[in-house]
């Protein structure tokens, strides 16, 4: 069976050809016809995916000859010295009765064939198709938490595809279809396990285990992907039986350079290791008194005679912290710890930063790590996967969120300094650049469980390849592409556009973050969350709510930012009302620039956020019969389970702070 034939709408996402696309007579000729210069794995990927669509659209498989005079469309690569294209860049051509999908490399083939497609089954018109497109980020990755025992961390898709009873799956017919959506979107490495690496996926790096894990990294080779796989810091031990894992013992070093060998020699494009050290309960370079770099470029060094790169994350801190002690501050955690250790890194390590100091929430500021360290590789790590932002359950379409932090200037060079140009390493002119997201992809059957969370794997992919592409024009693709050009598209694309808004609106106001249920994180507990065990972090009381990150009064956060940025943020005035809580403490009585006060603002935009979940669903109940049912009833049971949870959140949220405050709502609106 082919990869992705005979699967369900759910399972085809946006590559569903079976739509159908319309083509003239003459470039119906054309699409009859493949030739290429050259065979290889990736090429035939480009090939059959050409043929699947192809039989579609005209109705046959073309011919694939190695030359022809006869209209047809050419694969290869751009040989041509003043051409445009970088790295997995590509050119589509009309010229003569021929298309001419160029790459730069292969990687550039393959995805010059997806691109072509995607014109072709979002009706443009290709008749005189010419395209240059190259990458906006040179590394394009996804990074599981999936665990062998096959549950996936933070999770709401099913179970692995990767793993199931403490084994790499046999069947590799699944990852190879997940593989052609990643390599769809123009991702080029993925990371198959959790960045919290227990005792079985500890052994990953092993002999017993590489030939499994070799299996897969031959199926993501066929779509141009690297396989890279997260490690434990205190492997030598665990694994190797050595009595330390100290970074700068010569045992230790020894027992790491072997583990490359062995991985290289099973796998000669491995692209590396992903390391979570020093947090949430995971070893690291602290234990013995050294530092991140030390740790990571130990790594380092052991990859670096084969190419490979060490991705070390900064989300480190102290989980226990003592939020009473109102000096201390989670959100200087990642700049803190690393800000000091600038040009410290060897070359082939990167780091990886979360978009926002604290994690995932559906509103915080850009993380100040981003430009405070020039000569340091950086790339952005986002979460598709909707830990705090609805659990697939709720939608929740991310990419203006992530939008947001790519596009914001830091200012750390002047104007122009946004964060998309230092991770994609031009502003610095740094080696490495790109961008990493944690997948929201299980084995359900629409692979992110809310159909319409595919929008978040698919604009990710969009987004990092081309930056300069708006959130709505992603999400008009995908909606052209998952449904076909239909009308009432524009239905689905203004459901997609405002989600992010409405769930901000009946959880958590202006920048507060945080009030979910402890662990799983789902549902409204606005003094819940397990970190946080110490008292609230919100500190709100009966007069006022908000952390005060100022330098004056607080926390003292605001001056990791570049100087205009602080003095934003520092100044209540100044501060984007959006984050006035995640900046400062503020009285209930405090008038916002709508004329409300903060406690009216929280009223109404949660009674607001149940009202627009409700208008979701009656945008959706008008598409009946224009999309396919089995789309439409998964999506309309998500929203029924997002109406109720939406109606829980608001009188948690405001009763909550009726009882904290005595203050009534101006409208008398019950809350209970
Ligand atoms: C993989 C948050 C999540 C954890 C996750 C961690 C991380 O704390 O709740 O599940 O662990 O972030 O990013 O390492």
């Amino acid at each position: 069976m082919e990869a992705g034939v005979s699967k369900s709408v759910l399972y085809k996402c946006w590559l569903n050809y079976d739509r159908g696309a319309k083509l003239s007579k003459e470039n119906g000729e054309i699409l009859s016809r493949i030739v290429t210069e050259k065979e290889s794995e990736i090429i035939s990927s480009a090939v059959k995916e050409l043929e699947m669509a192809a039989q579609n659209i005209i109705g046959r498989k073309p011919e694939v000859l190695k030359e022809t005079n006869l209209p047809h469309v050419f694969l290869g690569i751009d040989k041509d010295e003043k051409s445009d294209l970088i790295d997995n860049g590509f050119s589509i051509k009309k010229d003569k009765g021929v298309v001419n999908i160029l790459g730069k490399d292969e990687n550039g083939i393959l995805y010059g064939v997806f691109e072509f497609l995607r014109q072709i089954y979002t009706g443009k018109n290709i008749d005189n198709i010419n395209i240059v497109d190259n990458p906006k980020n040179m590394l394009r990755m996804i990074n599981h938490w999936d665990n062998m025992s096959g549950d996936i961390e933070r999770g709401y898709a099913g179970q692995s595809i990767f793993y199931k009873d403490n084994c790499v799956i046999d069947k590799m017919d699944r990852i190879e279809d997940y593989a052609r959506l990643a390599a769809s979107i123009f991702i080029n490495g993925i990371v198959i396990n959790n960045v919290n690496v227990h005792q079985y996926e500890t052994k990953l790096i092993s002999c017993e285990y590489l030939p499994k894990v070799k299996k897969i990294a031959d199926v993501f080779r066929k779509y141009g992907i690297k396989l890279y796989l997260s490690i434990n810091f205190a492997a030598p031990m665990e694994l190797g039986g050595l009595n330390t894992a100290d970074p700068l013992d010569a045992e230790v070093k020894a027992w790491w350079k072997k583990t490359a060998e062995n991985i290289y020699r099973s796998i000669p494009d491995f692209g590396g290791f992903l390391v979570k050290a020093d947090s949430e309960f995971r070893p690291g370079p602290f234990t013995y008194g050294r530092d991140h770099a030390d740790g990571a470029n130990m790594l380092g060094e052991a990859l670096e005679p084969f190419g490979g790169i060490v991705i070390w994350r900064c989300f480190v801190y102290n989980c226990l912290l003592d939020w009473r002690d109102r000096t201390k501050d989670r959100a200087r955690a990642a700049y803190d710890n690393f800000k000091p250790l600038d040009g410290k890194f060897k070359d082939n390590v990167i780091l990886q930063v979360k978009n926002g100091p604290m994690d995932f929430q559906i509103r915080e500021p850009i993380s100040p790590l981003f430009g405070a360290m020039p000569n340091t590789n950086e790339i952005a790590e986002f979460e598709i996967t909707q830990e705090y932002t609805g659990q697939q359950k709720h939608l929740c379409y991310l990419v203006p969120l992530w939008k947001e932090t790519l596009d914001f200037d830091t200012l750390v060079e002047g104007k122009g300094s946004t964060v998309s140009e230092i991770v994609n390493g031009n502003l610095f002119k740094r080696k490495y650049g790109g961008v990493a997201a944690v997948s929201n992809i299980g084995n359900d059957e629409s692979w992110t469980g809310h159909p319409l969370a595919q929008a978040n794997f698919y604009g990710y992919g969009r987004m990092i390849w081309d930056t300069t592409l708006s959130a709505e024009e992603i999400a008009k693709e995908w909606v052209e592409l998952t449904f076909g050009v239909f009308e009432g598209e524009d239905k689905i694309v203004s459901m997609l556009m405002q989600s992010r808004d409405i769930y901000e609106e009946y959880t958590c106001p202006l920048g507060i973050g945080w009030m979910v249920n402890p662990n799983h994180h789902y549902g409204p507990s606005v003094d819940g969350y397990e970190y946080a065990a110490w008292g609230t972090y919100h500190y709100a009381d009966f007069r006022s709510l908000g952390v005060d990150r100022t330098v004056k009064t607080g926390t003292g956060y605001t001056a990791e930012y570049a100087k205009p940025i602080a003095d934003m943020y520092e100044n209540v005035e100044t501060c984007p009302e959006e984050l006035l809580l995640f900046f400062h403490n503020m009285e209930y009585k405090y008038v916002l620039k709508s004329g409300k006060t903060i406690i009216q603002h929280i009223y109404d935009t949660h009674f607001e956020g149940v009202e627009r979940v409700y208008d979701l669903k009656e945008k959706w109940l008008s598409l009946k019969g224009k999309i396919d049912d089995e789309i439409f009833d998964a999506v309309l049971d998500r929203l029924e389970i997002q109406i109720k949870d939406s109606k829980e959140w608001r009188d948690v949220v405001n009763s909550y702070f009726y009882r904290k405050t005595g203050i009534q709502d101006e409208h008398k609106r019950k809350i209970y």
